[in-house]
């Protein structure tokens, strides 16, 4: 049965020791970011910090920051988890309209609206004003349906934050068609607080017609159930913690946003013109979880999410035209999707077929794959040592490295071009066919798997 809520998941964490419980009080303003950011090097747990920034309100982070607590989400084990989601998200599971919700256990409408009662939190020091970083976004339009996305949202005051509708993903196309139909708003729902597959599901990059929740309906097995909102046409998960609801006007406000820690691992400058939106009705569960979401350098959260649907991805769409691939591995650190590495069968290897998938790989649609390797299968791609090992003694630079200058990149890339070209590196890391070599030096199978089973008893008194 996949988790129903936040709370059942953190239940399950608890019990597998996943889960750190922050007791003492934090301040909102850098200190919570700073734990996030030290836990990194200190066990990667789920952080639950009970008391934030003098309000009663706990906040969790951290949730899906590793390969295993991504596996927990989807109740399956690390080592399946790549091939697991492959198999998941080839059919979708549309998500269902039910009456009622413990999301609506507490409405407040009018004068109740006041976003401070949220905890606000500053993440890094570049940042000039306090972020709600974990809301799935809900928008609707007439042609294309629901959509979600996680949106980033800078504290504006008691009923407005800004909303970064940024250019290419699907909440700023939808409030750009509704400018075009001439109509006076787009009207959003933002949910904080769900089942981890829920966030999980909203961070695949689907056609502009995909409802993100049934891609999350497919990764947990089951549908997302939904609730109607009480003052926009739109539906959000019934067990989310906390739910926003508004709209952003046509012609928008406009403010300066940012800068923020963005998933690179960088704050980039401000937004001139960011949309705000206005909050008419926050609804929540009794005694809401807050869910927020941290960024910094080297690999953070969103690395650890995007390795998984960025990797699961490009598997699916290559595998069909490349059937000689195995696996594919973008690396976490990589930020989850600048460093494709690609495993290919050797035994399926015809001439040439390494440099089709190398240049396969620059039509993916996915965020921003810049650095493609392709290994034989001797190599596990998902070990670096054996990466840079294989890297190291199969790779001629004159032969084996090509680059394409001026490609479609990723703005928030500091090194590319300030409309977001980047050049794209391609190696072939596999064997050439006069690799001098005899085999692998190492022991025989039977004897290292023998080895392997008797380690313990080599050592016994
Ligand atoms: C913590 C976090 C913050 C994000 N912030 C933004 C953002 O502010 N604007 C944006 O367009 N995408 C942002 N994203 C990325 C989108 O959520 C993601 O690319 C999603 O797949 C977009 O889906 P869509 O094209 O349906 O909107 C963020 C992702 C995460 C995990
Ligand atoms: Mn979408």
């Amino acid at each position: 049965m996949p988790f129903s809520d936040l709370r059942e998941y953190l239940a399950e964490l608890d019990r597998q020791g996943e889960l750190a419980r922050i007791v003492k009080e934090v301040d909102s303003q850098y200190e919570l970011g700073a734990i996030c950011n030290v836990s990194h090097d200190k066990g990667r747990k789920a952080l639950f910090f009970e008391r934030v920034g003098g309000q009663s309100m706990p906040v969790v982070t951290e949730l899906l920051t590793t390969m295993r607590r991504i596996a927990i989400s989807l109740e399956t084990d690390e080592t399946d988890l790549f091939l697991e989601v492959v198999r998941r998200i080839t059919k979708r599971v549309e998500p269902k309209i039910v009456a009622h919700g413990p999301c609506k256990e507490i409405i407040l409408r009018g004068k109740d609206v006041d976003l401070t009662r949220l905890p606000w939190i500053t993440w890094n020091k570049t940042e000039v004003a306090p972020y709600l970083t974990a809301g799935l976004v809900i928008v609707k339009d007439p042609e294309y349906g629901r959509n979600v996305g996680v949106y980033r949202m800078m504290f504006a005051n008691q009923r407005q934050t800004f909303l970064r509708l940024a250019a290419g993903h699907h909440g700023y196309e939808y409030y750009k068609r509704a400018e075009f139909r001439g109509e006076k708003k787009l009207e959003v729902a933002v949910a904080v607080g769900t089942d981890p597959a829920v966030f999980l599901g909203s961070q695949f990059v689907a056609p502009i017609d995909v409802d993100e929740f049934a891609i999350a309906g497919a990764l947990r097995g089951e549908p997302v159930e939904l609730v109607r909102c009480e003052t926009v046409d739109l539906e959000v998960p019934a067990t989310a913690e906390i739910v926003l609801e508004g709209y952003v006007s046509i012609p928008p406000e406009l403010g300066e946003e940012g800068p923020y820690g963005e998933f690179c691992g960088y704050s980039v400058g401000k937004v001139i013109r960011e949309r705000l939106w206005t909050i008419e009705c926050i609804t929540m569960r009794k005694n809401p979880i807050y869910h927020g979401f941290y960024l910094c350098k080297g690999m953070n959260e969103e690395g650890v999410i995007k390795s998984i649907t960025t990797s699961a991805q490009i598997y699916s769409q290559l595998k069909p035209s490349h059937p000689a691939i195995q696996r594919v591995y973008c690396t976490p650190a990589g930020v989850g999707s600048f460093h494709c590495l690609i495993q290919i069968s050797e035994k399926q290897k015809r001439p040439g077929i390494v440099n089709n998938i190398l240049a396969s790989t620059a039509g993916v649609k996915s965020g921003g794959v810049k650095h493609v390797f392709v290994f034989d299968d001797d190599v596990d791609i998902t070990n670096p040592e054996e990466v840079e090992w294989a890297f190291a003694t199969r790779v001629q630079a004159d032969r084996d490295i090509f680059i394409i200058p001026n490609c479609a990149g990723i703005r928030l890339d500091p090194s590319a071009t300030p409309e977001g070209t980047t050049a794209k590196l391609f190696v072939d890391a596999t064997k050439s066919k006069d690799f001098r070599a005899e085999g692998l030096a190492l022991p025989p199978d039977e004897v290292l798997d023998q080895v392997r089973r008797n380690w313990d008893g080599y050592f016994a008194g």
